[in-house]
């Protein structure tokens, strides 16, 4: 045995004692405290600390396979990634619960406690950076060798608090104090060029001589998959300077102006911007797409050179994933670095460019369509526009050759007309050689709308794939009652497979089961009882059904319509309180866009709503409304395995697949939805008589927005509809300003662009009906159970399957092997 291997072996954790030693070992020589004076901060890093230590070895073992093997490699670029807290998913993981517990009562400190006091790492806004999250779990569980590629925030996602009703916001610092999962990198460092001018030499060769230049730095946490066996890397990048102090300046004491290159530097990876559907402060914006996927793609050429010399086999060992079009850039940024720094041809980059890119869309809404205005762009990125521009010129030779009737001007990724533009949804369409969309239904939308002629000049490059989530943190890790359970009854083979879950289905017939399903249930909402009575004050029955939306705050998901359904309700029950009720519970979380002003109105509208129904003695435990603030990854493990009904509510057509649906649904809760993104796949799996299916369907939405739709009409035609809207616009819930939500009322009575209105009375008669399904217990508990059985196909692991055999060609091991345990 030599040296190294007697390190490595001491640090092995194979019991409690072996957790004991390394926890006071980091305790005192990484975070420098005397155990006895320590606070739950010191035990909490050492924790860290050294269950990142039991990562390392895999780690090192898999990138070296990667290189032994010259395993094709999948790069996700992602400006998003909510990965939450890791330590309990991690320990779990490396199936190191029991000693940690243990060693962690023996030493006096309590394990729960020490998990809570972990930063959520919230580098995401909502969907799309969480399935950014799930993916890279389910990436190492799969043994693909893979990386993640974004930006290190410095802040986050903001802090929710609700003050008087409103939504406040507080910068997030997760990072304050320090994250102790990774790695920074001070040797990789990447150069990260702007704006200047593009000189063309006498031969004709352009250079680009930019105005500014500042660098990437990593910063790699590792991520480790089911079982451990297999650890991938999650690189963040920051912004650093070139030169942090200006020393000329400062010795003429100009001590601001001597920093503010670097404090220029340093904004580019300062904040996440918290609004996802429309771009805000685009010139940094613009640099933040740029820096990140800049960064990303001169590191994974460097790793690709390293071992090989032939850089026109690069799509035989790369494939990169563009996370919707932020790093949509990468096509121009990945052509420059092949012509300009290795020396191709244009048309030999542009056909290795695609080969290698692929480009998932999250969203058709128009607003969230990225374009950048060619002066911003050309002032920034000037090479970049002239490579844009010279693909769309090959672009649209393809499109006149073409034997259809297109619209030129509209297939273009250069817009000319109004505004003029880049439209980065074309960019990325016409660099990848896959192209998909996150649900069936959503897919279908896209060929239908907004990427119609792109489809028709290239077909079968769109095709869908529909999320996951990842079993680990969404079920076992999140619902211990619950794992517990489906182990005892049938093994633990779903964890690593979760379309074994399956055999669970037979168990929906018997009572037994049907009870100990219920009482795991029921101890989950008791805990959540106890967090919302001491988080808002709010007493409820862990008795009364536990309705539950959990998203962002937008309009499209239509909150409203839930709490004007709770209005109508409260009307209901002060009507007639002695009336046969089912008791419920409304719980919402979720962020507004800080400037999303009606968003913001919307969750004012809930919270004087709640105060109104929770505090009239009439109406008691028969409906209570919570609206938790600073929903978030955290939030949502307590608040899902609690939940009884999942609002899945969108105006269909809007919400391109859904998350929350799948998880809420892994986790025994019926779903009362549209026919909208994943909703449609949900409903055909789990069976038409197993979800509450209500409202307009796409094609309806479709049809209304062409012949019109007149909301005035049907609000006069419905009694209830109009009450509701009565209460809410003449200031029955804010009688301290009764013009309050006039514009919540005005946009739906004339511009009800949403369909709240038309979906209205159809979302009354299912919530009825969920009413009556609620009290027959056991028919309410057979139907939960077998949505939890039939949903294994929303695993990620299925998603990341589909991704590298349809589109990224890298192989993956079977079912069987996960779970027994090869690579
Ligand atoms: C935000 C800005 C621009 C483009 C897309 C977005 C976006 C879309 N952010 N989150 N999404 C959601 O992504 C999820 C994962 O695919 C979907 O399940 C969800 O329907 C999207 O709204």
């Amino acid at each position: 045995m030599n040296a190294a291997t007697a390190v490595t072996l001491s640090r092995r954790i194979e019991d409690a004692e072996d957790v004991k030693r390394l926890i006071i070992e980091k305790l005192k020589y990484a975070v420098g405290k005397d155990p006895e004076h320590s606070v739950r901060q010191d035990w909490s890093a050492a924790l860290i600390l050294a269950v990142r230590d039991q990562l390392v070895d895999h780690w090192m073992a898999s990138t070296r396979r990667a290189y032994d093997q010259d395993q094709k490699r999948v790069y996700y670029l992602s400006m998003e990634f909510l990965i939450g807290r890791l330590l309990k998913d991690t320990i779990i993981n490396l199936g190191l619960e029991a000693p940690v517990r243990e060693a962690l009562t023996e030493l006096g400190a309590d394990y729960d406690e020490i998990l809570r006091s972990e930063p959520d790492a919230a580098l995401g806004n909502g969907g799309l950076g969480r399935l950014a999250a799930c993916f890279l779990d389910s990436m190492s569980t799969l043994g693909i060798p893979a990386h993640g590629y974004g930006i290190r925030y410095e802040n986050g996602l903001f802090r929710q608090s609700i003050r008087d009703g409103w939504q406040a916001e507080e910068p997030e610092d997760w990072l304050v104090t320090g994250h102790n999962w990774e790695f920074e990198r001070p040797e990789v460092v990447y150069n990260i060029p702007f704006g200047g001018e593009v000189i063309t030499t006498p031969d004709g060769k352009p250079i680009w001589h930019p105005a500014e230049v500042m660098l990437a730095a990593a910063y790699d946490t590792p991520i480790a998959g089911w079982r451990g066996r297999h650890v991938n890397t999650l690189r963040l990048w920051a912004g650093k300077p070139a030169k942090r102090v200006d020393l000329d300046r400062f010795n003429r004491g100009e001590y601001l102006s001597a920093m503010e290159a670097a404090v220029r530097a340093e904004t580019v990876s300062r904040i996440l911007y918290p609004d996802d559907t429309t771009e805000e402060g685009k010139n940094l914006r613009l640099r933040q797409e740029f820096f990140f996927t800049s960064a990303s793609l001169q590191d994974l050429l460097r790793r690709y050179l390293s071992s090989h010399d032939d850089i026109t086999k690069l799509p035989e060992k790369v494939a990169i994933q563009l996370n919707d079009t932020h790093p949509a850039i990468a096509v121009a940024e990945l052509m420059r670095l092949l012509v300009d720094t290795h020396g191709l041809s244009m048309e030999v980059a542009f056909q290795l460019t695609r080969n290698t890119l692929s480009y998932t869309n999250h969203t058709l809404m128009p607003e969230a369509l990225e374009r950048w205005s060619l002066q911003l762009f050309g002032s920034v990125l000037p090479r970049h526009l002239d490579i844009i521009r010279w693909i769309d010129e090959q672009h649209l030779r393809t499109a006149a050759a073409a034997k259809r009737t297109l619209d030129l001007e509209r297939v273009r990724i250069v817009d000319h007309t109004n505004g003029q533009g880049v439209r980065m949804g074309h960019l990325a369409f016409v660099g990848s050689h896959r192209v998909n969309g996150v649900s069936a239904l959503h897919a279908d939308l896209m060929k239908q709308t907004v990427f119609h002629d792109l489809d028709s000049l290239y077909p079968s490059r769109i095709l869908g794939v529909t999320n996951g989530v990842t079993p680990r943190r969404w079920l076992h890790s999140c619902n211990k009652p619950l794992s517990d359970l489906l182990i005892e009854t049938i093994g633990e083979d779903w964890i690593g497979d979760l379309e074994a879950i399956e055999a669970v289905a037979p168990y929906a017939e018997d009572a037994a089961f049907r009870e100990r399903f219920r009482a795991a249930k029921h101890e989950n909402k008791c805990r959540l009882v106890t967090e919302i009575q001491s988080r808002v004050g709010i007493h409820v029955s862990p008795d009364a059904m536990f309705d539950v939306q959990i998203k962002r705050m937008h309009e499209y998901k239509r909150q409203l319509l839930n709490i004007m359904e709770a209005v109508a309700q409260y009307f209901a029950i002060r009507n007639d309180p002695a009336a046969d009720w089912t008791p419920r519970v409304k719980i919402f979380g979720g962020k507004a866009a800080p400037g999303y002003e009606m968003a913001k109105l919307i969750i004012k509208l809930i919270n004087d709503v709640a105060r109104a129904v929770n505090s009239d003695p009439v109406v008691g435990d028969r409906l209570k409304i919570v609206f938790l603030p600073n929903y978030n990854v955290s939030t949502a493990e307590r608040i899902i395995p609690a939940a009884d009904l999942s609002e899945q509510i969108s105006t269909a057509g809007m919400e391109a697949s859904g998350t929350g649906n799948m998880k809420l649904a892994l986790n025994g809760a019926l779903t009362i939805g549209t026919l909208d993104g994943a909703n449609v796949e949900i409903c055909d799996r789990v069976g038409r008589d197993n979800i509450h299916i209500f409202g307009l369907t796409a094609e309806d939405v479709a049809n209304y927005r062409v012949s019109g739709y007149d909301s005035r009409a049907v609000i006069d035609g419905n009694e209830t509809l109009k009450t509701v809207l009565d209460a809410i616009g003449s200031g029955v819930f804010s009688p301290e300003d009764p013009n309050r939500f006039r514009a919540i009322v005005d946009r739906l009575s004339y511009d009800d662009y949403f369909f709240v209105t038309a979906d209205f009375a159809a979302y009354l008669d299912e919530q009825r009906k969920v009413d009556r399904a609620f009290m027959d217990k056991e028919d309410w508990t057979r139907r939960t159970i077998l949505n939890t059985a039939r949903v294994g196909w929303f695993s990620a692991d299925r998603a990341i399957r589909d991704y590298a055999r349809e589109i990224w060609n890298v192989e993956t091991p079977s079912a069987e092997e996960i779970n027994q345990g090869g690579q």
